[in-house]
This record gives structure tokens, sequence and C-alpha cells, in this order.
């Protein structure tokens, strides 16, 4: 955990945030900012600013979890996006995985979201 890490706080629940997921090593999030209806951020518990930054024992859980939310969103289209850096477009020094789904316009999304 690092002190001054927006995304600590809301593992600590010092922040609020519409929680998807938490295990042990894992939580997921709905993103405050959305791009699309459902899109969630999945986060190791174990801080570190870059993928790079962190144990891999930290990192095996992040893309099933972001499976197992894209499935329970009923997206059938949708996005996994990671950013590092700056340059990378990366604003949250928070090891994330982004999962955006892309909605069908017609259908609109039936989302239920995993117990934990
Ligand atoms: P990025 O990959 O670092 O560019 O994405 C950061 C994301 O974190 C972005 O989509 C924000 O909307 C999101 N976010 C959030 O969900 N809650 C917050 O308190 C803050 C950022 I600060």
């Amino acid at each position: 955990m690092a002190a001054n890490c927006i995304f600590c706080k809301i593992i600590k629940g010092d922040i609020p945030s519409m929680k998807v997921f938490e295990s042990d090593k894992t939580f997921a999030f709905l993103d405050i900012n959305p791009l699309s209806y459902g899109h969630a951020l999945v986060i190791p518990k174990h801080h570190g600013a870059k993928l790079t930054d962190i144990p891999d024992d930290s990192l095996t859980e992040l893309l099933p979890v972001a499976a197992k939310i894209a499935r329970a969103s009923g997206a059938e289209n949708y996005n996994i996006l990671q950013n590092n850096g700056r340059i990378a477009h990366q604003v949250v020094d928070h090891v994330h995985i982004h999962m955006i789904p892309k909605p069908n316009e017609q259908e609109g999304l039936g989302i239920s979201w995993p117990q934990q």
C-alpha cells in the first residue's frame, strides 16, 4: 500500500467505489469516468505504478478477473487495455487493467456483476 495512492485508498475502503470483485490479491471496481456502461478497472492489491514494478504472483489473477467481469457484463464486444507511463496515457500510478464493454446499441447490456 502507498499512502498517497488513490487506488490503494479505494482498496482499503477509505475512498468509496463500486466494487465488482475482490480476492486476497485483486480488486475490481467500476471506472469513475466510464468510456462505456460497465467500464471496470482490475487492480492488484500490491502497489506498483507499472506492470514491470510488481511481482509475478500479483499479476496472475488480473486477466482471469477481467475475463470474469467481461463475461458477467454480457458484452459480446469489449476492449482490454493497460497503460504504463505518461506517454502511454497512464494517469493513475497503480497498475490497472481496463475492461471496456462495447455495447450493442440496439440491445444494450444486461449487466449482472459476479458475487465476490
Ligand atoms: P489510465 O490508464 O491511468 O489512463 O486510467 C485511469 C483510469 O482511472 C481512468 O479511466 C479514470 O477514469 C479512472 N479513475 C477512477 O476510476 N477513479 C478515480 O478516483 C480516478 C481515476 I483519480
